[in-house]
């Protein structure tokens, strides 16, 4: 196992049941073509460096026609009644859960996620798929009381139209399913602009969903527009046409689409970085909380948003529960993630080598000293992938800056407390508020880590960790997190326009308010 004819061996398996080729195309505009400009994209996986497929990649000149025939489809797909629409989102999760294995094995192979992590999140796009159905049914306005003789006062919701859609490599198709399937029961036809880093996960699922809406006799609502360049993302950011964009990715790029939307009055989802944290306190169940910090921190090589990246410790625990953590962080197996007993595969790019090991260099400089770690990995025939040591750094003070910043690797940092409050100062300390975790069987302690003094984040766990949240809830953070909200609950509503109607069913003509305003009188 590992070696280059396994891999050639799942990649030609896994490319035979989705369709994709050595050469691809990443313009679908309503039908795959081969952009205007000819430019093309190597995708590579991080588990051996291998080219997995050649991309043509779209240019503006594509991105014009493609928002174009965006609207087209948007005419004819709003009109049909939302649970009908659910009807075809039921059937585009039927087609999913036949493509399971194979997308989350195109995930291992483009991301270097493991397989199992790989089909957990087609099983998150199936998730959202059912909820996504329900919801077609459920898009509920409110009715109100007019205080006018004679009138009704209700909402009700429309869709935007055409919805923008950015992610990133890390989840490289379930966050967009939490926006794609929710948005288009509401009636939007949405546009899709992957990373570069994961455009085959993106080519082959838009394939699966326009299949499923071609036997439907339906019109192609899932457009896609892959582009290495960033010229692709500016556009969307700009485009008019475009009234909301769901942005998910770095904080700083984050901060330019929101600039460029709100100038021009568009709206935004932003789903930008996490520094989360777990507190482990003395009531802590100590192995839940070794389980929950390790997957939290390890999970997809740390490159979740919603990783685990500080721990706030009791210092009672220092010697019963550091020990433990070192030891499961160095048996986690490194290396190539398609091999059944390896938990931590590689990272996406060199550039992610390199921003852990400055990462750590800035926490040595800054005191931290480690305890786990700080190694750049070579696995034997897989010299070319993008290894790491899981990495634990302790005495970092909690406010220096490589603590407050986010590093996608496989990084913890220890940090101690002795009181609850400044535990929660720790916590509350660094500009991101997307998850956070307390591990505590003490209910005074968990309350006052729920309450309005506690964790300041979007997504609060208890005795589980920061990562791996169900679509159920709505999913997103404060702060440099972005405020947006996808996927569950009533997230559903930023894919939509809410309208107030005023119905006056009598024979005269009352204002609000008391107002009095007979022009027939002064006639
Ligand atoms: C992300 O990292 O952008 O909660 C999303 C989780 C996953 C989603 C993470 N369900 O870890």
């Amino acid at each position: 196992m590992g070696s280059g004819n396994d891999i050639r061996a799942f990649r030609e398996r896994v490319f035979a049941d989705l369709g994709l080729y050595q050469e691809v195309s990443g313009l679908f505009d309503g039908g795959w073509g081969a952009g205007a400009q000819g430019r093309r994209l190597a995708v590579h996986s991080p588990i051996d460096g291998a080219q997995l497929a050649d991309v043509a990649v779209a240019s503006e000149e594509d991105f014009g026609r493609l928002i174009e025939n965006a609207w087209a489809s948007f005419r004819e797909w709003s009109r049909i009644p939302a649970p009908k629409r659910g009807e075809v989102v039921r059937a585009i999760g039927e087609r999913l859960r036949r493509h399971m294995d194979s997308l989350g094995l195109l995930i291992a192979l483009e991301v270097g996620k493991t397989p199992i992590e790989g089909r957990g999140e087609v099983q998150e796009m199936i998730d959202i798929c059912d909820f996504a159905v329900g919801l077609s049914r459920q898009l509920y306005g409110k009715t109100m009381a007019s205080e006018r003789l004679n009138h009704r006062l209700y909402e009700h919701w429309h869709p935007h139209g055409v919805v923008g859609v950015i992610t990133a490599f890390n989840f490289p198709c379930a966050v967009w399913s939490w926006n794609a399937f929710i948005a288009a029961v509401i009636g939007n036809v949405v546009v899709w602009k992957p990373s570069p880093e994961a455009a085959l996960t993106a080519i082959a699922v838009t394939n699966i969903m326009n299949e499923v809406l071609d036997d439907h006799g339906l019109p192609p609502i899932f457009f896609l527009a892959v582009d290495e360049s960033g010229e692709i993302g500016k556009c969307m950011s700009r485009e008019l046409r475009l009234p909301l964009i769901s942005f998910t990715g770095s904080v700083s790029t984050g901060k330019e689409v929101a600039a460029a939307v709100n100038a021009r009055l568009g709206r935004t989802i932003l789903e930008l970085g996490g520094n989360n944290a777990a507190i482990v306190t003395p009531d802590a169940d100590p192995e839940i909380a070794l389980r929950g910090v390790a997957f939290g921190a390890l999970a997809t090589a740390g490159q979740r948003c919603t990783t685990t990246r500080r721990l706030i410790l009791h210092e009672s625990l220092s010697d019963s529960f550091i020990p433990r953590l070192v030891s499961a962080f160095g048996a986690v197996k490194v290396g190539n993630p398609l091999e059944p007993d390896v938990l931590v595969g590689p990272l996406i790019n060199r550039g992610a080598v390199d921003s852990y090991c400055a990462a750590i260099g800035q926490a040595q400089a800054a005191g931290g000293t480690v305890l786990a770690g700080n190694a750049v990995e070579t696995i034997p025939g897989l010299e070319a992938g993008h290894y790491v040591a899981p990495t634990i750094l302790d005495g970092v003070p909690p406010d220096a800056e490589v603590v407050r910043t986010e590093t996608f690797a496989p990084i913890l940092y220890v940090l101690r407390y002795r009181a609850l409050d400044e535990a929660f100062a720790i916590h509350n300390c660094v500009p991101q508020g997307l998850s956070s975790a307390i591990f505590s069987n003490n209910l005074r302690e968990v309350e006052a880590f729920l309450s309005v003094v506690g964790s300041d984040c979007g997504l609060a766990n208890v005795n589980t960790g920061t990562a791996g949240a169900e679509i159920g809830g709505a999913f997103g953070g404060e702060k440099d997190s972005g405020g947006g909200r996808e996927s569950g609950s009533d997230a559903w509503k930023a894919y939509a326009r809410r309208q107030t109607v005023t119905i006056n069913f009598g024979p005269d003509l009352p204002l609000s308010q008391g107002v009095t305003f007979d022009v027939s009188q002064r006639q």
